[in-house]
């Protein structure tokens, strides 16, 4: 533990000397419109019920092989006892090009590296669509895009029904009957009571994508009514809002059969201990998912074999994924574009605007091999400065007082009208594709309202003015502004920036902003990390700065809601609980909790219209975040995949690996490409060697 004291006193002097603000009315300004960028396709608008339902079919298929090579040879059991009572039925009329074949392969690429299998216990499978591959969660999100906006509700999954009290405080939920986890052991209420009980209640643990117990709202509870019945209580009536926080990223058990008994709760294990329990070479990890990872090859590939197991089906009857393999090429994400757009991979999110120009050239060929499809801006990023001022992330004392700079909302004015926009997202890519972005909620998403966004418009001379008035003067004269003196030591204001290299336009973004402090005199130093280094020392609060690319809750503000402002100790992206355990929140941030919390407890459309209005003024007039800029991104997928949904968004309730429902996706037979590395197996023991 590093030995520091806290410059509070001094620091403190920068709240109080405020000999300057020049008033807000003339910092702000007319924020320019968008440039036109029309998505290139639209979905289908249609009813929950129009995609799936949870029904009992008269007979069940699966790839002929299957059948000789498993089944006959008794190391199945038939598909029918293999599937639930009532398995998840995808209805014919919602799938684009209908009831598809068995076969292929759909080959990602991805920019991340497993950290091993235990999701829950907090580790990463490298993302790029494996933990949403593998994760089956009580609710699904993604594929909401395509449903009409007066029936926005979470589609069910392992959750199949759910009723609430006629008071609103208690939702019973129905879980699947008789599914069952990839190696065959039944899935049921254990599997959620252990989640939910021992890796979301437990501080200790810190499931991936960050499920708190705040998540569902301060003092819910969970009890196991049945093996498929949950009961949760809420202290809101009818909080709805909680349903997509169910869904991917932050209700996903784990096989609690495999797991359990290596908790610290129920072992000899430590925590540490818990989490790297079963690292990427452990093959066959049981999963609700479609495909089972069954081959680690470390900086090479991991490939995942079709799920004996999984739980949907269509409408005739075929046991689902039709895909029978999936690959995992462990590249990086700039290499996913070119990949896919040379028809090498099959599938990628456009989001790095630098590849947006070479992508849409070679997409635009006849002899092009992927589908190149444009949605809404839903891509942005943001700078956001630490706010903790009572140790979260245990500050040294530079450190301190640069979050107590943060948290002077002249600093953050001074620090948002010295960024060029414009410049910024001309950096990237020119053209038609970046807007400038204030912060807040994006633009042309559900509940976005321009007269409610305040826009702080470019002003590097008012910009020095307001760090005048701080006292941030160059007092030695090296062109580098000084604390005042008792503050840090009266040194250079010098600020780390963490950024993700696994992304060229982080760095990029990130060295831009550091290129505009420089007029400004102050020294912004480059702090960039690997995607779960970076993501490890943001969740620490190890930063004073970070650029960074935004969640769902800044497009659709109904998913993640949790973290559109520090409702509990552990919410907020870039302000969390100090030392003492409490949240020190500003003013500002009290009044942005209140109205997010407002926002969840109420179902009344009109009133969260109302409540995000005011929520995105008191966030863009405060600048909460430094809003950098927004994009659209484009979908790629090789042209020889059948059933993509029209207008699917790369990034919106979810990424677009969850919302395509890749589980549908299939090959006409003459397009089947020999891509299958291990044709006509299935997965083997967990643990085991891989596919059997
Ligand atoms: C999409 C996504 C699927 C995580 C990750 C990665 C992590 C973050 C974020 C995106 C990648 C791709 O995003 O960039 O297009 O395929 O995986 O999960 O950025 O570093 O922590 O939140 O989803």
């Amino acid at each position: 533990m590093r030995k520091h004291t806290y410059a509070l006193g001094g620091a403190g002097l920068l709240l109080s000397v405020s000999m300057l603000a020049i008033p807000a009315q003339e910092l702000t300004g007319e924020l320019p419109d968008p440039p036109e960028f029309a998505a290139q396709s639209e979905p289908n608008f249609v009813s929950v019920g129009d995609i799936l339902e949870f029904k009992a079919l008269p007979e069940y298929h699966e790839p002929d092989w299957v059948t000789s090579k498993y089944v006959d040879e008794g190391k199945l059991p038939p598909v029918a006892e293999r599937l639930p009572k009532e398995p998840l039925v995808y209805k014919t009329a919602n799938m684009p090009d209908g009831v598809g074949v068995y076969g292929d392969t759909m080959r990602h690429v991805i920019g991340g590296r497993p950290e091993g299998w235990n999701y829950i216990g907090g580790q990463s499978q490298g993302w790029g669509g494996i933990d949403i591959g593998l994760s089956e969660c009580l609710t699904r999100t993604g594929p909401l895009f395509q449903v009409k906006a007066d029936e926005l509700e979470p589609l069910p999954n392992l959750a199949k029904s759910w009723e609430w009290s006629e008071d609103g405080h208690e939702l019973t939920m129905h879980l699947i009957e008789g599914a069952k986890w990839s190696d065959g052991d039944p899935f049921d209420a254990e599997d959620v009571m252990f989640y939910w009980n021992d890796n979301v209640l437990d501080s200790n643990v810190s499931p991936l994508n960050g499920a708190t117990p705040e998540t569902f709202g301060e003092g819910t509870t969970l009890e196991q009514v049945d093996p498929y019945t949950i009961k949760w209580t809420f202290k809101e009536a009818f909080p709805k809002q909680y349903l997509y926080a169910m869904a991917y990223g932050t209700f996903c058990p784990g096989p609690s059969h495999i797991l359990k008994p290596e908790h610290p709760k129920y072992s000899d294990n430590t925590y540490e201990q818990y989490k790297n329990a079963f690292p990427p070479e452990y093959m066959n990890m049981p999963v609700m998912g479609a495909w089972v990872p069954v081959e680690y090859r470390p900086d090479d590939i991991i490939v995942m074999r079709r799920n004996p197991y999984y739980w949907k089906v269509d409408e005739e009857g075929n046991q689902l994924p039709y895909l029978n393999e999936m690959h995992y090429r462990l590249s990086t994400w700039a290499d996913r574009d070119v990949q896919a757009v040379a028809g090498s991979g099959d599938f990628s999110n456009l989001e790095q605007a630098e590849s947006y120009v070479e992508s849409l050239r070679r997409s635009a060929e006849d002899s092009a091999p992927a589908r190149l499809q444009f949605g809404a801006r839903t891509i942005g990023y943001a700078l956001r400065m630490n706010l903790s001022g009572n140790g979260w992330g245990d500050p040294d004392e530079r450190e301190q007082a640069v979050r107590e700079l943060n948290r002077n909302l002249d600093f953050r004015k001074a620090v948002t009208i010295a960024v060029d926009r414009q410049r910024l997202g001309e950096s990237l890519v020119r053209g038609p594709f970046t807007a400038i972005y204030p912060g807040g909620l994006y633009a042309g998403t559900a509940f976005y309202d321009k007269a409610s966004t305040v826009y702080y418009p470019f002003n590097l001379d008012a910009a020095k003015s307001l760090l005048d008035g701080l006292d941030l003067k160059d007092t030695d004269g090296n062109g580098i502004r000084n604390f005042p003196e008792g503050t840090a030591g009266g040194a250079d204001v010098e600020i780390t920036l963490l950024a993700n290299t696994d992304y060229g336009t982080d760095t990029n973004l990130a060295e831009g902003v550091i290129a505009m402090m420089e007029p400004l005199g102050i020294r912004v130093i480059a702090n960039f990390q690997s995607g779960t280094a970076r993501d490890d020392m943001s969740q620490a609060g190890q930063f004073d700065w970070s650029v960074e690319r935004q969640g769902s809750e800044m497009v659709s503000v109904v998913q993640n809601t949790a973290t559109l402002a520090p409702t509990g100790p552990r919410t907020s992206y870039f302000h969390r609980a100090g030392t003492d355990g409490t949240v020190d929140l500003l003013p500002f941030e009290q009044e942005l909790v209140d109205v997010v919390n407002k926002f969840i407890a109420t179902s009344d459309n009109a009133e969260r219209v109302e409540l995000m209005k005011q929520y995105q003024k008191i966030y863009t007039e405060n600048v909460y975040s430094v809003g950098l800029t927004q994009y659209p991104g484009a979908l790629i997928i090789n042209k020889r995949f059948a059933n993509v949904p029209a207008g699917t968004p790369i990034f919106m309730f979810n990424w677009a690996e969850d919302s395509v429902m890749r589980e549908r996706l299939y090959v006409p037979e003459d397009k089947q490409g020999n891509y299958e590395l291990f044709p006509e197996t299935l997965p083997g023991e967990p643990g085991g060697e891989g596919p059997a």
